[in-house]
């Protein structure tokens, strides 16, 4: 049995490996759209949005987008690419790496001059292992400000909560461990790493209304530059420990917090309303953190490098859709 095991996954790694230069798994279609002669964008295979310059795609970026907009085979993709790389030979190291950065980090990239940059990269880590199985993949957002009321109920294929294989599954079993009872991260199908502690994924909904809605958020993302510690903070503590709150369960235990899907599509918001907020002007962009002279914690990259979404280390750039 052990042999025959050993066998599929020889075969799938020579096939991943003879399947071109980044060991993905899934098949990518050729050129999206392509580059059309007087076009002002297009897609390239991996689905990034482009300038189209001279019949050719230059200026790429990386498109985060809101969960609940995605198409369902967008959904399944992150959600089969998140679960690979945890299991997956290939991968799962790295996808271990990844989530022990935040285990490690997790009092010092909490300090307000780190938190921010620090996120950033975390995501991008995160991201460009995901994008080694299927480079079509980005880490969706989870904007709860839109739905602050009955956030946790599951209102169709679009909400993130969704049981089937394109949703996160909704909330923990009342009983026990509350581990999560439906969804691709039920128990029997998905446990944590033994770097974590191994287990299930637990969520434990606290079933009351989000404080803070889109006015709120839109007051934030209006104060001035002058005001940046004020906007700095209330991204930090304010919107970032709500929805780790009301989601409960792994979301609240910062040892493994990582290892929550939610966390990421959470982050991938928090750093949304920073990336909205400099995009206001250069002041905003360079607002408090060129100043900062410490490196990412765990990291060998200076807070300045992740200021700029649009040119961030490995050549990555980043824009979040609405
Ligand atoms: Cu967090």
């Amino acid at each position: 049995m052990l042999r025959y095991c050993w066998f599929i996954v020889c075969l799938m790694n020579a096939w991943i490996l003879s399947n071109g230069n980044s060991q993905r798994i899934q098949d990518v279609p050729s050129t999206k759209g392509g580059c059309k002669e007087g076009g002002n964008s297009g897609f390239n295979e991996c689905e990034e949005r482009c300038e189209c310059r001279k019949g050719k795609l230059t200026n790429c970026y990386r498109v985060r987008q809101d969960f609940t907009k995605m198409t369902i085979e967008q959904r399944k993709r992150f959600i089969n690419a998140y679960k690979l790389a945890s299991v997956h030979p290939l991968f799962k190291r790295d996808y271990e790496k990844t989530v022990t950065l935040h285990l490690d980090a997790k009092d010092q990239a909490k300090l307000p001059h780190i938190f921010l940059p620090w996120h950033r990269w975390f995501l991008v880590e995160f991201e460009n292992l995901l994008r080694r199985i299927d480079c079509r993949v980005t880490i969706p957002y989870w904007d709860w400000s839109k739905k602050t009321h009955h956030w946790w109920r599951g209102s169709g294929n679009e909400d993130l909560w969704n049981s089937g294989d394109h949703g996160l599954g909704g909330d923990g079993s009342v009983h026990g461990e509350n581990c999560v009872e439906n969804g691709p991260f039920i128990k029997d199908k998905w446990r944590f790493l033994d770097v974590s502690g191994g287990g299930c994924l637990k969520r434990k909904f606290l079933k009351r209304s989000i404080k803070y809605d889109v006015q709120h958020v839109n007051r934030t993302l209006s104060l001035s530059l002058e005001d940046f510690e004020n906007f700095e903070e209330t991204i930090r503590v304010t919107y970032h420990n709500e929805p780790h709150n009301v989601i409960g369960g792994t979301m609240v235990d910062s040892l493994v917090t990582a290892n929550a899907p939610e966390m990421l599509l959470h982050h991938s918001f928090v750093d949304k309303l920073w990336y909205e907020w400099q995009k206001r002007g250069d002041e905003y962009k360079n607002a408090y953190f060129p100043s900062v002279p410490f490196k990412l914690y765990r990291s060998n990259y200076y807070v300045w490098e992740w200021i700029n979404s649009s040119n961030l280390p490995g050549q990555v750039k980043v824009l979040y859709e609405e």
